[in-house]
């Protein structure tokens, strides 16, 4: 009986704390993180629902069938039941599937617009690096065997390409508010993990594939990107920042950034 009652106030106690807890994710600072927040409310809620009446009933049965010191009777099951809440289940499964795709999609597999800003990005070891492709607009060739960290060049930039030259090279990602930004998405070593919680977007950096990853920052800021695959014994402290910026300040940083390379050639 004790059982039931640990049950049933647990339960009450889990759905109240989600209801008053004050502990949340960051805010939601674009469409996607938004739609994103809107699908898993919905998800929360049903599943939240079932939980709850589950977990009430389970106490009910501990509760209606205790021992009152008649025999026990074997119960070959309910077909109907199972049949309708493993149906039940595949139809809250898919549907949450499909209705989900479309935000998945929008970060992944969407088109990027022609005003994108591009930017690489690779990971290694336990810091990320970002590269721009400077005032030319152009990425210049990379080559292995030019990757000097201690020199400040991860990516390898070709000093014999005149497309490298200019390339800006930074440890934390400057992006400008209102602008959607495409990521290319690499790695040096190992898998690492692309994570700003208040964008809702994860995606892996996997050695030997470039891949790309989209959105578009609407706030002004400055927000963590924790690596969040376990990478090595560095892991924990492979982290940088994002910073949104007003298209005139980012514009700025970039030709500042421009000017100091070119005072140094
Ligand atoms: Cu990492």
């Amino acid at each position: 009986m004790l059982l039931a009652l640990l049950i049933w106030v647990f339960t009450i106690a889990i759905v109240l704390s989600f209801k008053y807890g004050s502990w949340w994710f960051p805010e939601a600072i674009n469409a996607h993180a938004r739609a994103y927040d809107e699908h898993f409310m919905l998800t929360l809620i049903i599943t939240g629902v079932i939980f709850f009446l589950a977990q009430m009933i389970l106490g009910w049965v501990i509760v209606k069938y205790r021992d009152n010191g008649g025999r026990a009777v074997y119960s070959e099951g309910n077909n109907k039941l199972e049949v309708f809440w493993t149906s039940a289940a595949a139809v809250l499964f898919i549907g949450g599937v499909l209705l989900s795709t479309r935000i998945w999609a929008g970060v992944h597999l969407a088109e990027t617009p022609a005003n994108a800003v591009k930017i690489d990005v690779l990971g290694k070891q336990f810091a990320f690096s970002f590269r721009y492709p400077g005032a030319d607009g152009k990425f210049g060739k990379t080559d292995i065997k030019q990757i000097n960290d201690a020199n400040g060049n991860p990516f390898g930039l070709d000093e014999k390409d005149p497309d490298a030259a200019d390339d800006v090279t930074a440890s934390s990602i400057r992006v400008p508010v209102g602008r959607p930004v495409e990521l290319n998405l690499r790695s040096r070593d190992v898998i690492h993990n692309f994570f700003v919680r208040e964008l809702r977007i994860k995606q892996d950096l996997v050695p030997g594939m470039q891949i790309p990853l989209r959105f578009q920052a609407d706030k002004i800021g400055e927000y963590e990107i924790p690596c969040s695959e376990l990478c090595g014994l560095g892991h924990h402290q492979m982290r940088s920042v994002m910073i949104v910026l007003s298209q005139a300040d980012y514009d700025k940083w970039l030709k500042d950034e421009d000017n100091a390379l070119k005072g140094i050639q």
